[in-house]
């Protein structure tokens, strides 16, 4: 018996194994392998910063529900707003495989602060960088990605979720300006944001994508409260009695649903990768936890029902991590679809929240408290499998996408 490498046959070493060479990363199949050095060097920067600045404060922020503000700057300081955008209009000028890396280290730390990076980046510089003028682009840009300025994405209203095209937030025509009317809801950093990139019908209906500053006559951003989710990170609506937006604020090209849905691909191929991340928290704690915790004379770790729920884990998160491997070089190259795109985000976020309460199991009593992470990780990924598409819609996308049938329309 022997594995094949080169045409050569190799004798496989059977004391090896994929604990004692990858067990810090969680990375079975060695993915590490296959990420360039540039790669390495940012998830071990993201993963330092995490450990330094997130983790000794994240649990009492949850517990708290205060957003904590400050690590906005942090965030634009370590290069996670934009990593793909070019370095020329503030981004990091790295690739996908970067970005979506940076996004499975941050959320390893939590959801919420994944959401700080990748609504700045995916939801608000990346439309300006695509869709902008270059007046516009230099304006916002370097800005957004230092973390100087916060901005936030408005597409889900209401009574309109799900089905984005049904939106009544509109703008009329008035000379120099257009004059903006409606409300959005669920608005990530809306509260605390400078800017927001809005979607909005025009005379005609279509769907037309604008920045608004939000400190504009007639426009009031108020907080949701309540949340059991995603505690660490604020959220709020968008609201517009008149607001005056100058016609050089709106994407001149961009028009129809294409133009937020374009922005969305981006963002929950970062949530693909972020899932991840949480995934792996909880299974290195319910790793830890199983190899101490002691009953009926031995770790419960020995128990098979015990391995049988790590061993799953620790499949699931390797699949899912070369799922998003391949889809990162498929982004790299520009070949990606949005439907690749949605099973991603819809495996591995279902994954994550699968994998967080097994881990809750395996922690016992102990698990429900803020002792641990994981339900903490649990109820963020509630927000997770249901913001940026809920896990129905990409099951819907595939669908259509494999049989050419639309179950929307
Ligand atoms: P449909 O007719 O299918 O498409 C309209 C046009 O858009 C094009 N398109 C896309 N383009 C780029 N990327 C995509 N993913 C695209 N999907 C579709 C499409 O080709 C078409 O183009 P054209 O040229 O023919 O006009 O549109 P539909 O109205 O039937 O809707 C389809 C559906 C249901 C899949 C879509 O509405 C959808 O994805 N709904 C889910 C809404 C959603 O995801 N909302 C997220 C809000 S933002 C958010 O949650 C941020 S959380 C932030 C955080 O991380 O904290
Ligand atoms: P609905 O669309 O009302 O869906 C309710 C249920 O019906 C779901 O289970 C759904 O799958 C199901 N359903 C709907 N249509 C169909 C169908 N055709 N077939 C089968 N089932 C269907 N939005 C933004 O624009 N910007 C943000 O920054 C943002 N941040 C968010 C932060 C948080 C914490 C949360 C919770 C949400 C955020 N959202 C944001 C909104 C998010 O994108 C929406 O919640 C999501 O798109 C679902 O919309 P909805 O809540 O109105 O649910």
């Amino acid at each position: 018996m022997g594995n094949f490498q080169n045409g050569v046959s190799t004798p496989i070493d059977f004391k090896r194994s994929a604990k004692t060479d990858q067990f810090q990363n969680h990375d079975y199949y060695v993915v590490d392998d296959l990420l360039t050095d540039e790669h390495k060097l940012a998830r071990d920067a993201v993963r330092d910063w995490v450990k330094q600045s997130v983790s000794p404060i994240i649990e009492d922020c949850a517990n708290r529900s205060v957003c904590p503000t400050h690590l906005f700057k942090e965030l634009g300081d370590i290069g996670a707003y934009g990593p793909s955008i070019p370095a020329k209009y503030g981004g990091g000028g790295m690739d996908d495989t970067a970005y979506g890396i940076i996004m499975q280290e941050l959320e390893r730390g939590d959801s919420g602060i994944r959401s700080m990076a990748s609504v700045q980046g995916s939801l608000v510089m990346y439309p300006i960088y695509r869709y902008a003028s270059e007046e516009q682009k230099m304006k916002w840009l370097p800005k957004l990605g230092s973390g100087e300025l916060i901005g936030c994405f408005g597409l889900t209203e209401p009574d309109h979720g799900s089905n984005p095209a049904g939106m009544l937030t509109n703008i009329k025509d008035d000379g120099d300006a257009y004059i903006l009317n409606g409300a959005k809801m669920w608005i990530t950093n809306s509260p605390v944001a400078d800017i927001a990139v809005v979607w909005a019908k025009d005379e005609e209906g279509k769907i037309r994508g604008m920045v608004v500053e939000t400190g504009s006559k007639g426009f009031s951003t108020p907080e949701i409260h309540g949340k059991w989710s995603l505690r660490a990170s604020i959220t709020g609506e968008l609201i517009f009695e008149d607001v005056r937006v100058p016609k050089e604020n709106v994407f001149p090209e961009i028009k129809g649903l294409k133009g937020p849905l374009s922005c969305l691909t981006k963002a929950r191929y970062g949530i693909a990768w972020g899932a991840i991340g949480a995934a792996m928290d909880c299974y290195d704690s319910a790793l830890r936890y199983s190899q101490e915790r002691v009953q009926f004379g031995r770790p419960i770790g020995g128990f098979q029902l015990t391995q049988k729920k790590l061993a799953e884990m620790i499949t699931e998160i390797t699949k899912a991590q070369l799922l998003c491997w391949r889809l990162g070089s498929l982004m790299d190259k520009g070949k990606a679809t949005p439907a690749q795109i949605s099973m991603a985000k819809r495996n591995n976020v279902h994954m994550a929240l699968e994998i967080a309460r097994e881990a809750r199991q395996i922690h016992g009593g102990m698990g429900i408290t803020n002792e641990y992470p994981i339900m903490r990780h649990m109820m963020n990924l509630e927000t997770v499998l249901t913001y940026e598409g809920t896990h129905d819609i990409h099951l819907l996308i595939t669908g259509m996408d494999v049989t050419g049938f639309n179950a929307f329309s």
